[in-house]
């Protein structure tokens, strides 16, 4: 319908004589992405290069991605999978192979980055990373040092640096009344549990998974709300204190908080047990209707000063090496965002799940949230 819509759009100003060449012929490419993942005006430049419109969609899980991919043709062109629901829609047939000569710009990722999504694409055949993270604990600075001043968890440098002011009952509970925000996301929440509960974090094993959900059935009595992308302006605007983040979106609140100057500080860690490292990545579609397109739109997403514009805006590390030098300097500099060795060592990252695995995992998800 959206596509239906440009068409009639681009014949209508092709009629009056307004629109480029490209335009005219209606070229688009169909994105469906994560939500605070661009930087707006990236897109525009795309169309004023190209002359493809970009029909832009936006997701803030994995679960809501892979259930429209599984109802059938979307319409999409290129799609961002996490690591492992990559790795299972690989098996599912939904991507095609990239042919790299049509990504120049591919000559430019970052062979390290590669290397840890070949994990889930071996040989990195159907995919290329477009940025990748922390899961870790987002907190408003004052409220936490108000909340935990006095806690016997000896916070470093007036920080915070433990998983168990989300796991302890009695330190979580200290928060509730400032607003808890927990991602509704259990791929990050399962494998944060197991390695809290110093089990593998990659462990598919039935009775490791059910320890990992009992621990994390006693978020629910302080949760506000398992969500994942509100804690950014709930953080930001100081309605909520505490809240189980991704990195960048994490930083992308502390920066929304110093644009409205409202003396709101948020901070970011990855806790000293270690945090779940993912990785988002740019595919196209099996039956994407606009192949061409999807090959031009994700070789400008790689092309390093593209790259770097959009780490700049979202504070999301990219998987582009080249981008680096145009990189703001307090972001290429902040551990929690590029994280130095020491703290890529304690850093973790998990694989799919089997089909059965998947449904303990669902079911107990879902009691996990709502007690039932
Ligand atoms: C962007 C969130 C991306 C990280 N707001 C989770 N895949």
């Amino acid at each position: 319908m959206r596509v239906f819509c440009i068409t009639l759009w681009a014949s209508a100003i092709c009629l009056f004589g307004f629109a480029s060449p490209a335009l005219a012929q209606g070229k688009v490419v169909n994105v469906y992405n994560w939500s605070d993942y661009i930087d707006p005006k990236v897109l525009d430049d795309f169309t004023k290069e190209t002359g493809i419109k970009v029909v832009y969609d936006t997701f803030d899980s994995n679960e809501m991605l892979e259930t429209r991919l599984l109802a059938g043709k979307t319409g999409y062109d290129v799609v961002v999978p996490s690591g492992p629901f990559l790795q299972r829609q690989i098996a599912a047939g939904l991507y095609q192979k990239l042919d790299k000569a049509r990504l120049p710009n591919s000559r430019t990722l970052w062979p390290e980055v590669m290397a840890r999504l070949a994990v889930y694409d071996p040989g990195n055949q159907y995919a290329v990373n477009y940025m990748w993270f922390t899961t870790g604990i987002a907190y408003n600075v004052e409220k936490a040092r108000e909340k935990i001043g006095d806690a016997p968890l000896a916070p470093l440098e007036g920080a915070l640096d433990s998983w168990s002011i989300i796991f302890k009952p009695e330190l979580l509970k200290k928060f509730a009344d400032c607003g808890v925000y927990v991602l509704d996301s259990p791929e990050d929440l399962f494998s944060t549990a197991l390695q809290y509960l110093r089990l593998n974090p990659d462990s598919k094993s039935q009775s490791d998974l059910r320890r990992a959900a009992d621990l994390l059935s006693l978020l629910r009595r302080s949760v506000t709300k398992f969500h994942s992308s509100e804690y950014i302006n709930g953080l930001a605007s100081g309605d909520i204190c505490l809240a189980v983040g991704w990195s960048g979106d994490s930083f992308q609140a502390r920066n929304r908080a110093r644009e409205a100057q409202n003396d709101v500080e948020i901070n970011y860690i990855i806790p000293r047990e270690g945090a779940l490292m993912s990785l988002d990545n740019l595919a196209i579609l099996k039956d994407a209707p606009h192949v061409e397109e999807a090959y031009a739109f994700i070789d400008f997403l790689l092309r390093p000063e593209i790259a770097a514009r959009n780490t700049n805006a979202t504070s999301f590390a990219n998987g582009v090496l080249a981008s680096k030098p145009f990189i703001n300097k307090d972001i290429l500099d902040n551990k929690s965002i590029y994280p130095d060795a020491a703290t890529m060592s304690r850093l973790f990252t998990a694989r799919s799940y089997d089909q059965a695995t998947q449904r303990l995992i669902t079911r107990e998800w879902t009691r996990i949230k709502t007690g039932k």
